[in-house]
């Protein structure tokens, strides 16, 4: 009786989630990842950017209808933060979209450069080089009316693309985003999120830290083939969610891509997963660079969020009382 009453406890807990989609920074405050990166289009692949192109997504909720703001924390490419390839002679441009197809188009979401990736209505546009005025600062892009987006309420609502491209030069451009109310600093915009299909970004130095991504598995999706690209073999990229324990994915060494399948359950199905990226502990991996993107079984993107929908995913415990033995 003891034991089933705290069976039914820890049942009670699991369905307990903290439901908070109420920040919008990008990386997302759970994903602990220090910075986004893109490079230069005369960057190397083995630098960790396979194709010079970031591509974030965010949708704000059709209630909504203030002014937002795209702010961007050092846009430019030199001094602190980025990475520097002989001379600082990168220049990178950003762009936001919204309007009919700016989110919705396949191009986009495959962010496939040789098609119309760039769809939608250019609302904004700004091209940064070396320049100190925006080092370790924030830009911000805007005012942007709601009603701009392409309005997709499957998705979130009113929605928006943000393009991020190395036109020149090979350096590494590290940043970070932000969707705010305020122009003038970082306001949560309610209800707002963003979202991506591709994810290119900076680990942390400290072996210590565990960087985590979540894609989200909706109804339709029952086996997911995720591919990565130069994690440098910085440690092990494991799956956790309500029926995943650690389950392990192929990991990518220098300037490599690599694949692995991996099953949706149906407990999993509209639910995130939990992709935890630990670090190598025996060995000092810095400055590592990575891309990772997921694609379903007719080979579509998954889509992530840099909010964990339905809060962080844990496992189920294995009868109940103790986590499953590795
Ligand atoms: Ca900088
Ligand atoms: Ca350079
Ligand atoms: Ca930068």
């Amino acid at each position: 009786m003891k034991i089933r009453l705290i069976a039914f406890l820890a049942g009670v807990l699991l369905v307990v989630n903290t439901v908070s989609i109420s920040a919008q920074p990008v990386p997302g405050v759970d994903e602990n990842i220090p910075y986004l990166v893109t490079f230069g289009n005369k960057g190397e692949y083995a630098w960790g950017d396979d194709n010079f192109c970031q591509m974030i997504f965010f949708a704000i909720p059709e209630s909504y209808t203030e002014p937002i703001y795209v702010r961007v924390f050092d846009p430019e490419i030199g001094g602190t933060l980025d990475e520097q390839q002989s001379d600082w002679d990168t220049k990178m441009r950003y762009e936001i979209y919204g309007g009919i197809q700016s989110c919705s188009h396949p191009d986009a979401k495959k962010m496939n450069l040789d098609g119309d990736y760039d769809s939608g209505t250019l609302l904004a546009s700004k091209t940064f080089g070396n320049d100190s005025k925006y080092d370790g600062k924030w830009y911000t892009f805007g005012p942007i009316n709601p009603t701009e987006g392409e309005n997709l309420p499957r998705e979130g609502g009113n929605s928006f693309k943000i393009l991020i491209e190395g036109v020149s030069g090979d350096d590494g451009n590290l940043y970070k985003l932000y969707i705010s109310s305020s122009p003038d600093e970082n306001v949560d915009v309610e209800g707002a999120f963003a979202y991506y299909f591709r994810y290119k970004f900076r680990m942390h130095d400290n072996r210590d830290q565990i960087a985590h991504i979540y894609p989200y598995m909706d109804n339709e999706i029952v086996s997911i083939k995720q591919s990565n690209f130069d994690w440098d073999n910085d440690g092990i990229i494991r799956i956790i969610s309500v029926n995943k324990n650690g389950e392990k994915m192929a990991v990518s060494n220098d300037a490599n891509w690599v694949t692995s399948e991996h099953k949706v359950t149906e407990k999993e199905k509209n639910s995130s997963w939990d992709i935890q990226m630990i670090k190598n502990k025996d060995a000092l991996i810095k400055s590592n660079n990575v891309v990772i993107y997921l694609e379903n079984q007719y080979g579509e993107s998954v889509k992530f969020y840099s909010v964990p929908i339905g809060g962080i995913p844990r496992y189920v415990y294995n009868i109940g009382l103790t986590p499953k033995k590795k």
